[in-house]
């Protein structure tokens, strides 16, 4: 066989490869990082694909191998705030190139809103040539084999991309508005009278629990908004804050607790945020029996003094808007099904009452200072994040490492108890919504769904094909609680009508992702021991 042929029949079974595994490697990535950066990792994998041609496995095994290199190309991408920058620059210089200058060159941030508009208006393919040949210095053939075309037609496809680029760069919009102009008003909240950024910049947040489920979702969220976000962590040298960090770069750290007023004064005051959500607490009901003290200081307390800081930073003319993260557990022992804003509270744990006291601070610092203050109510939501102790994690971690054979049986305590189980990603949408709006409120925030901990099982069970449980489950009276709660489901109409909110993803799509994710989990975990 000539080298010629060689290349050829690598370039087809390079295509095969491409066209079998684009789909699913291109919807992992998607769940991974933000829109406008998919085709760019997406080509980056690809080209190692292409480099490293003669390392990958053959079917079905070179799926895997795909699966590694993006695993890997995201992990990389989200460390990578310096590549971002040098590839606007690039594009920016490019865009200039022989038309001459392009009006004021601008802030670092300015050109990367006007390069991140002009990739937006080009077509997923032209986007991918682009990263590709510029970016990732991809020669004309290695690109060619990617598209399945020749060098010259690759070459030609580059050169249109180029040119679509530039003059998407160049344009002012309908509006006449110049690009920059435009981006920074679609960066503004969108739902009507959000908070304001200060002196024109990006919005400013400040997250207490910024480790926990909920922080981390609400972080994307915010900072796929144009927000700049500040993490509260806790402690010294608080190793979490080093895996929230590569999880999300752009978050910023700030250190403080919710138990330590002057921490949070002092936080307020560096961050200068135009909105806070307190979601740091000692989240977990159980615990709650066992350090009461401590839940009444950090999920009670920690709410006032959260809320002292900002008044005393804020003064007079307040403008920062406060979250607080309350809870379907202010319900306890339910006085009418479902639940909803006007439903009497009777908690039945240190964890409730503890909130039952935030929830009328938030209200008390609404009513007496004017601080645009909010609770949400929250009912129980989950995801692939939810911590190990909480018990649908505990479930789907368990039948993951029973179907890896890693584990024989769960442990668990009353199957009988029913909650309104919703997805984390959809609630913190809810969160921000609430700031939004001009005048500050009180909403629930559920599915009106309820599920007991039974037919949890059963839907855990079933994503690995067990339709009868009861071997695998025994009960244990550790886990049961001093007091219960039963009949939690949440009524949101309310947050429907007035926030426009409602949820996306049903539990048992959620509760069948964290089997995914899990089983996932535990397959890493065992070959890092191998
Ligand atoms: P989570 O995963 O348990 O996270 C709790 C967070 O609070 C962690 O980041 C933790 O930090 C932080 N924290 C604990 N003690 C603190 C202290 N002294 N000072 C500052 N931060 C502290 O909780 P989640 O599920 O994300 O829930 C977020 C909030 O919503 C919580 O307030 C919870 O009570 C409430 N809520 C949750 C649900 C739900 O179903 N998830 C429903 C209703 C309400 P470390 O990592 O350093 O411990
Ligand atoms: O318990 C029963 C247990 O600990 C749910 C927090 O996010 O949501 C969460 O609180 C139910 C309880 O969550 C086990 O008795 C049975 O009835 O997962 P959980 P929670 O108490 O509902 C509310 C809305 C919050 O605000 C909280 O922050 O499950 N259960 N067997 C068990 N629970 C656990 N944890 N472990 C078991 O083995």
């Amino acid at each position: 066989m000539t080298a010629l042929q060689m290349d050829d029949d690598r370039s087809a079974r390079f295509e095969a490869l491409y066209g079998a595994h684009r789909r699913s490697i291109a919807a992992y990535v998607r769940r991974r990082v933000v829109e406008h950066d998919v085709e760019d990792v997406l080509a980056q994998v690809f080209l190692i694909a292409w480099r490293r041609f003669a390392m990958i496995p053959p079917p079905p095994e070179d799926r895997l191998w795909l699966f590694g290199v993006a695993r890997r190309m995201v992990a990389d991408h989200r460390r990578s705030t310096v590549r971002r920058r040098r590839l606007s620059e690039r594009l920016a210089e490019e865009a200039r190139g022989p038309v001459g200058p392009v009006g004021p060159v601008g802030t670092f941030e300015t050109t990367q809103l006007r390069v991140d508009r002009a990739l937006q208006a080009l077509r997923p393919g032209e986007r991918e040539v682009l990263r590709l040949v510029l970016w990732d210095g991809a020669s004309h053939a290695e690109a060619a084999a990617l598209f399945g075309c020749s060098a010259n037609a690759a070459e030609l496809r580059y050169r249109r991309a180029r040119n679509r680029f530039r003059e998407a760069f160049l344009a002012r919009s309908p509006t006449g508005r110049t690009p920059v102009q435009e981006i920074s008003s679609s960066l503004a909240p969108r739902v009507s009278g959000g908070a304001q950024p200060r002196g024109g910049s990006m919005p400013r947040a400040l997250i207490t629990g910024i480790t926990g489920q909920d922080g981390r979702y609400l972080a994307e969220l915010l900072i796929g908004k144009g927000y700049q976000v500040h993490g509260m962590i806790r402690g010294q040298n608080n190793p979490k804050g080093r895996i929230v960090q590569d999880e999300i770069p752009e978050i910023e750290l700030i250190n403080g607790d919710l138990t330590d007023l002057s921490s949070l004064i002092a936080a307020v005051e560096q961050v200068q945020p135009d909105e806070v959500y307190n979601l740091g607490a000692i989240s977990f009901v159980k615990l709650s029996f066992s350090q009461p003290e401590l839940t009444a200081d950090v999920s009670g307390t920690g709410v006032l003094r959260l809320l002292e800081a900002i008044r005393i930073v804020g003064g007079p003319n307040n403008r920062i808007r406060f979250y607080q993260a309350a809870t379907s557990e202010m319900f306890g022992k339910v006085h009418e099904i479902p639940q909803s804003e006007t439903t009497p509270f009777h908690p039945r744990s240190p964890y409730g009452t503890a909130k039952v006291f935030g929830y009328y601070t938030t209200l008390n610092y609404r009513e007496s200072y004017g601080i645009h203050a909010s609770n949400g109510i929250l009912f129980n939501h989950t995801s692939p994040r939810r911590g190990l102790e909480f018990v649908e994690r505990k479930i789907t971690n368990a039948v993951a490492r029973i179907s890896l054979g890693l584990q024989d049986t769960v442990a668990l305590g009353n199957l009988e108890t029913s909650r309104d189980f919703g997805y984390a990603g959809d609630y913190v949408e809810a969160m921000w919504r609430m700031l939004q709006r001009d005048d500050p409120s009180d909403f629930v925030v559920a599915t009106g769904t309820r599920w007991s901990i039974r037919q949890v099982l059963d839907l855990a069970f079933a994503a690995i094909g067990i339709e009868d449980w009861s071997r695998y489950v025994v009960s244990d009276d550790r886990f049961l609680r001093p007091a219960e709660v039963d009949q939690l489901v949440g009524d949101a109409s309310r947050a429907r009508d007035v926030l426009g909110w409602e949820p996306k993803v049903t539990f048992p799509q959620i509760l069948q992702e964290m089997v995914r994710h899990d089983i996932e989990l535990e397959q890493a975990k065992a070959g890092g021991r191998e």
